[in-house]
């Protein structure tokens, strides 16, 4: 079911026409109400008013995590506090966290996209759905649970965790629309079969499953065992959180992207050079339509590449292909997003550890794990084995502390962890994905 059918399936010049008149309102809004922007703008001699096509866009500079960082934790907001009402942070919990706010109109218009979402997902009216995302600062739980309430499906709020009794009210309830990662969903199939429940007697027909990378070869394996369409969705918390592109349940092939709302572009990340449709690169996104926090040519570090054929379903707006990784060496363990440079400051916090390290990141039985080898120096390396046991407890709890994600911390002999000759080769992932 198309959820706005008027705005899901406009004509490609009424498309841009809206583009280009809401950009135009956007970036005169930040010049006016954000220094960062303006400051931006100004250094390279671009006003919002030399924006006559959508093409002059490419004059205007990126945006890119940094910023955000830099201008921790509101000074990126468009509008005063008064008329923010939520707040949400892409991770962490140190001062690196990203900050985003919503407007209570920034609110409606994502849970609009979020209806719009689950529907082309296969979700209506009379659904029930389980939404295992998690509830807090991070995107998911409440941008899928606002937007199911505005499609009008019951949701079951049961965020993530507690899986043996998730499954129970899997049996007990009834719902008929999974969402949560990918790599949460074949964990809950095999707790399920552990506790006797076959998926295939439980009343599901969809599954909404994004938040991280998956594969094709996953989705076959997702619908096998769950017995349901395995649907991909994709968005980041910078640019609104979940909503920002979906699969329709028709052609799971590349996601919409809510083009009335955000404008893509694909670029070189090297070069920054925007790249012909079809050709696979960095994703960049414009909101043309967010009050409190609007972004200008974003940089997500996703790789992908878009696709303008018409879709089998009717919707007009822009595809892009499933994200096969990212341009940076961000992780994202069990929905947590993770730059090793976060965990090593974490690490060169303690007394005795040595900046040499490794992080393994692997996936057990459907679960991400997180192992991180450690150095010690000398000195440290002789004390006695409480001691070091010490340390390694220390570690653990600050980096589930600060960045919210549990590790197994093995600390190394000195000189024992592999050094390079060129860049470090500080991450082994070893999922298979
Ligand atoms: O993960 C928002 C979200 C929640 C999307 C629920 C879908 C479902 P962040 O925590 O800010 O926001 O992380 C954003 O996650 O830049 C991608 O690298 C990755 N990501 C999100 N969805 C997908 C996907 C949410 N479908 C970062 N495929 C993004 C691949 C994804 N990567």
């Amino acid at each position: 079911m198309i959820y706005n059918i008027e705005f899901e399936t406009l004509p490609r010049e009424a498309i841009e026409a809206i583009q280009l008149r809401r950009l135009k309102d956007t970036l005169e809004r930040v010049y006016a109400t954000v220094p960062f922007y303006r400051k931006k703008f100004d250094e390279v001699g671009v006003r919002p008013s030399n924006i006559k096509t959508l093409a002059d866009l490419r004059r205007f500079p990126f945006t890119v995590k940094q910023d955000l960082r830099d201008n921790y934790p509101f000074g990126m907001f468009a509008v005063p506090m008064d008329n923010v009402v939520r707040i949400h942070a892409s991770s962490g919990t140190t001062g690196q966290a990203t900050v985003v706010g919503y407007t209570a109109r920034d609110i409606k218009m994502w849970s609009e996209l979020m209806a719009r979402a689950l529907a082309a997902g296969g979700a209506t009216r009379g659904d029930i759905i389980h939404n295992a995302y998690g509830y807090g600062l991070f995107t998911g739980g409440l941008g899928v649970h606002y937007g199911a309430e505005r499609l009008g499906a019951s949701v079951i709020p049961i965020s993530g965790g507690n899986t043996k009794r998730q499954v129970q009210i899997m049996r007990d309830f009834g719902p008929t629309i999974l969402t949560c990662t990918p790599s949460y969903a074949l964990h809950l199939a095999e707790v399920a079969e552990q506790n006797g429940i076959d998926f295939s007697g439980l009343k599901f027909r969809s599954g909404i499953f994004g938040a991280e990378p998956w594969s094709e070869e996953m989705r076959k394996e997702i619908e096998r065992k769950l017995h349901m369409h395995a649907i991909d969705i994709y968005g980041l918390s910078e640019v609104l959180g979940p909503g920002v592109s979906i699969e329709c349940v028709e052609a799971k092939k590349g996601l919409h992207i809510a083009e009335d709302h955000f404008i893509p572009e694909i670029i070189d990340p090297k070069t920054g050079e925007v790249l012909p449709d079809g050709e696979v690169g960095e994703l960049v996104f414009t909101s043309i339509v967010k009050e409190a926090f609007p972004v200008i040519r974003y940089r997500t570090r996703d790789i992908t590449s878009l696709n303008r054929e018409p879709c089998i379903c009717g919707r007009t707006h822009v595809r892009m292909n499933k994200v096969s990784g990212r341009s940076d060496d961000m992780l994202i363990i069990r929905g947590v997003n993770v730059f090793p440079s976060q965990i090593e400051s974490l690490l060169m916090d303690i007394k005795g550890v040595e900046p040499h390290y490794q992080l393994v990141v692997d996936r057990v039985d459907n679960l991400d794990t997180l192992t991180i080898m450690v150095e010690v120096g000398e000195a440290t390396f002789s004390d006695e084995v409480r001691k070091l046991q010490d340390i390694e407890r220390k570690i653990a709890k600050n980096i589930k502390e600060f960045l919210g994600v549990s590790a197994a911390v093995k600390l190394a002999e000195p000189r024992s962890i592999a050094r390079s000759e060129g860049k470090a080769q500080r991450i082994i992932d070893r999922r298979k994905i």
